[in-house]
């Protein structure tokens, strides 16, 4: 058979080397850094960590007020062009005007979690956008709670496969790259998104990129090659029972409760969990009960199914329930059940 020119001539085989050494200095450009996550509840914040981790951590559900305290999850991978980039990304419990002691604890939290980040993703609703033509009043007020971290904005516009009409969020993209004519945003970038699907996920990244530290050497990197969050097994397996009493239950019930494990033990292929369920009122008790015990064995059903698909090992899951009366409404207890996992 007759040598083709683009088999193995000369040219290709000088090109190879020259391949090799522009992909090896692209590898070489990594970065990483710390970005928060914050916004009004239920616009997606946290199906938006769980897109970039790569894996279900945090709790995701129709209900506001879902996430209550700071989740961090690294993505670590690599943009549009095969640079690496290393973010640990912190999901935030909504950021909302407090109307009780709860949401007050909560939106603390959120607040701390703005110390110490290279940037902040602003996350809204790309419908309420779209409606409006502009920021919703209280994502503004949201804007207004970042003003002091002084930190650069990147502006998520989330479920835009939501927006019926895609072309009434142009002229509100163009009103929000600019303030008033001639005054440039204080927004660095804007990017429509739809976390539950993906789209416009790693454009994201290579835009957060931007503010991230450069990584000589692997000095800079923030966590182990394969750690994806900073917390226990124990935690998630809280959270998932949370899940599934949010799931399970309607209007103040699940607000007022909190999950505590308080037995582990590891029996070969098989992890033995309890959990103690407070809730704040007695009536929430019986409610959260059922007749006969029915509700409370639908919540230990789902939530043992999701912490076995979790840990990828066999669960047997107890579950007791205790009102703590009023905890809701005191800051203390509120932090030793939210914040600490233990009891007040
Ligand atoms: N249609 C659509 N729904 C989404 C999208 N992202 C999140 N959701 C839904 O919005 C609700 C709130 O999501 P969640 O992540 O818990 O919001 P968070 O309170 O901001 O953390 C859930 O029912 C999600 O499934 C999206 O891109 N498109
Ligand atoms: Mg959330």
């Amino acid at each position: 058979m007759p040598r083709t020119p683009n088999e193995t001539g000369p040219a290709s085989s000088a090109n190879a080397p020259k391949k090799a050494a522009k992909s090896a200095k692209k590898t070489a450009d990594v970065r990483a850094g710390r970005v928060a996550i914050v916004g009004r509840p239920n616009v997606g914040k946290s199906t938006l960590l769980n897109a970039l981790v790569g894996q279900r951590l945090a709790i995701t559900t129709p209900k506001p007020g879902t996430t209550r305290t700071v989740l961090l999850g690294v993505h670590d991978g690599t943009d549009d062009e095969g640079r690496r980039t290393q973010i640990a990304f912190l999901d935030t419990p909504g950021l909302e005007s407090p109307r009780s002691v709860l949401g007050r604890v909560l939106v603390e939290e959120a607040q701390g979690a703005l110390d110490g980040v290279d940037a902040i993703a602003l996350m809204v609703d790309a419908t309420d956008v779209a409606r409006a033509g502009d920021l919703a009043p209280a994502d503004q007020r949201v804007l207004a709670l970042l003003g002091e971290a002084n930190k650069p904005v990147v502006l998520v516009l989330n479920k835009v496969d939501r927006v019926k009409d895609k072309g009434k969020l142009l002229p509100a993209l163009e009103k929000l790259a600019t303030t008033k004519p001639g005054q440039k945003t204080r927004f660095t970038a804007l990017v429509p998104i739809s976390a539950s699907r993906g789209t416009g996920v790693s454009g994201l990244v290579s835009e957060l990129r931007g503010h991230l530290g450069a990584v000589v050497d692997g000095v800079g990197l923030l966590y182990e090659d394969d750690s994806l969050t900073d917390r226990p097994e124990r935690f998630f397996v809280a959270e998932l029972v949370r899940e599934a009493i949010l799931g399970a239950t309607r209007e103040e019930v699940p607000y007022g409760t909190a999950v505590l494990v308080d037995e582990w033990v590891e029996e070969g292929r098989m992890v033995r969990v309890g959990v103690t369920i407070v809730v704040e009122k007695d009536s929430h008790k019986g409610i959260l009960i059922g007749a006969r015990g029915s509700k409370l064995k639908e919540i230990g059903e789902a939530a043992r199914i999701a912490m076995e698909s979790f840990l990828e090992r066999k669960v047997f899951l107890r579950t007791f329930v205790k009102v703590v009366p009023g905890w809701t409404k005191d800051a203390e207890k509120v932090r030793r059940l939210v914040r600490d996992g233990s009891l007040p």
